[in-house]
């Protein structure tokens, strides 16, 4: 039974149930109510809830609904008689009973006098005054609800689901153990019936093309990187993948840096060693870059802008087992200091996918992106040379868009530079090929969504997220 029970609501349970104890049927909950002198709309709450739990059986037979009379539809418009009679009398002061007559239809005089007085509104005698400085017209209040039909009752007739003579119905649980359930009738359960549809959540239309390109490297034995942690160290976002720090990317215009904790507590400094000799007097056939490279630049923390910064981290992990080639993949968010505009926000989502293992070339890269790309619906593809502070050769990658009827850029890609491999303590042989493209374009593409913003931020409209279908991706 509801949980917290009015005593009204109880009153009326225990009325009913009792009544059910011992007659077969109400015929009619509104008879009913009027002769138990209950309020009909709280019987019709309480057999709702018994029929809810079914303890009852309830069929809604009548329904009535009420219509003014012309009367009605008089004081309707022109307010009560009462309130009429009110308004005719001066707030100050009195005025004569005769005076006031004149100024009133005869039944509006007649029943205001009566109303107004029952009402103690007036004072009544031979001069009349107001006794009160406002009233409200309820009953125009309630003729105009009758008039816009807001008073329909719903009459139901109930029978007892367990016709039982005894009292010990009324209201308390039957005694399983006791075992007299057997001489019970029981509705047969309908395990069919569906439930009110639950108003659930709704996956956002990113998170549904996160999830397929997931399922997808997981098909291609990609296992997924770690990726919970947006603030990271410039360390491990730029030097580690041998980005110099007066690389342009490296500034406060295009990376957020922190204020508090500003720098990182710790790094494996005999790598951290290595990773600065890399960068200023180069090795592993490189001549490096040169410059003098500071500690404190590297310390700096930031949200990543990149999870390539991940991919550093695992190969760096990687290097320090025993060799064996492996597969991994990210998809999470990154943070650029850019100027937002229809595509660009200050944060999207990226995927990167990597693959490490000896004697990888341009090759094996062209060939997993087109693998990759093709399980996105986009087989058509061109690569364009490109430049990218980690990778040497790297390659833009386009695809021709049937839809779009157009060369779409959908990534970015390259071979790890030894630079940045080898001072990890890979193999001399162990290459890595990597690709990188965003969440949200090939989202918006899939979803027909032509700003970003409509797509992600507080400007989304929700029933964009509601509504929209699960757009399987590579169908164009
Ligand atoms: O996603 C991008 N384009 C795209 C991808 C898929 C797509 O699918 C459609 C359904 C058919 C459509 C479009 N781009 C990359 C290309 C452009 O949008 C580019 O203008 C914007 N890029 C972002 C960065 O913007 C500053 C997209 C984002 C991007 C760029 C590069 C990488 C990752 C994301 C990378 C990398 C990388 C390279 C080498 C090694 C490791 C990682």
């Amino acid at each position: 039974m509801a949980a917290v029970k009015g005593e009204e609501t109880a009153m009326v349970e225990d009325a009913i149930l009792g009544y059910l104890a011992t007659h077969e049927v109400i015929a009619d909950s509104g008879q009913f109510a009027y002769e138990h002198g209950l309020d009909h709309n709280e019987v019709v709450n309480v057999i709702k809830s018994l029929h809810g739990f079914r303890f009852i059986d309830a069929q809604d037979i009548k329904r009535e609904t009420w219509a003014l009379t012309d009367e009605g539809k008089k004081y309707a418009d022109e307010g009560s008689p009462e309130v009429q009679l009110f308004l005719a009398v001066p707030p100050e002061g009195s005025i004569w009973m005769d005076e006031l007559q004149k100024k009133l239809d005869p039944s509006v005089f007649k029943i205001g006098c009566l109303q107004a007085g029952k009402n103690k509104w007036v004072d009544m005698g031979k001069q009349v005054s107001r006794k009160v400085q406002h009233v409200e017209d309820k009953v125009k209040n309630l003729l105009i609800q009758i008039q816009d039909g807001q008073t329909s009752v719903s009459i139901y007739s109930l029978i007892g689901l367990i016709g039982l003579s005894n009292s010990k119905f009324l209201g308390g649980p039957v005694d399983e153990q006791g075992g007299d359930w057997k001489e019970l009738e029981f509705k047969e359960y309908n395990f069919n019936a569906k439930g009110p549809p639950a108003e659930a959540g709704h996956l956002h239309p990113l998170l549904k093309v996160k999830d397929q390109l997931k399922n997808m490297f997981l098909r291609m034995g990609f296992e997924e990187m770690p990726t919970n942690n947006f603030v990271e160290s410039s360390f491990w976002n730029f030097d580690a993948l041998f980005q110099p720090q007066q690389h342009p990317a490296r500034d406060a215009h295009d990376t957020f840096f922190l204020e508090a904790p500003s720098t990182t507590r710790k790094l494996p400094e005999e790598y951290v060693e290595l990773v600065k000799r890399v960068h200023e007097d180069g090795g592993y056939g490189s001549r490096g870059y040169g410059y003098e490279w500071k500690r404190e630049e590297a310390n700096k923390n930031l949200l990543r802008t990149h999870t390539t910064a991940v991919s550093t981290r695992m190969l760096y992990a990687l290097a320090k087992q025993p060799f064996a080639p492996k597969k991994y993949f990210s998809i999470d968010r990154v943070f650029r200091n850019e100027a937002v505009d229809r595509t660009h926000l200050a944060e999207f989502h990226q995927i990167e996918g990597l693959v490490c293992d000896r004697g990888l070339t341009l090759g094996d890269l062209i060939g997993v992106l087109h693998d990759f790309f093709s399980q996105l619906g986009m087989s058509n593809l061109r690569f364009k040379p490109t430049y990218n502070p980690y990778t040497e050769p790297s390659m833009e990658v386009f695809s021709y868009h049937e839809g779009l009827g157009k060369w779409v850029e959908i990534g970015n890609s390259g071979v790890f530079r030894p630079e940045m491999l080898r001072p990890m303590g890979l193999p001399e042989d162990a290459s890595v090929i990597a690709w990188g493209l965003s969440l949200e374009r090939p989202t918006m593409i899939l979803y027909g969504i032509s700003n970003i913003r409509d797509l992600f931020g507080h400007k989304v409209d929700l029933s964009l997220i509601r509504r929209n279908p699960i757009c399987r991706i590579g169908i164009n």
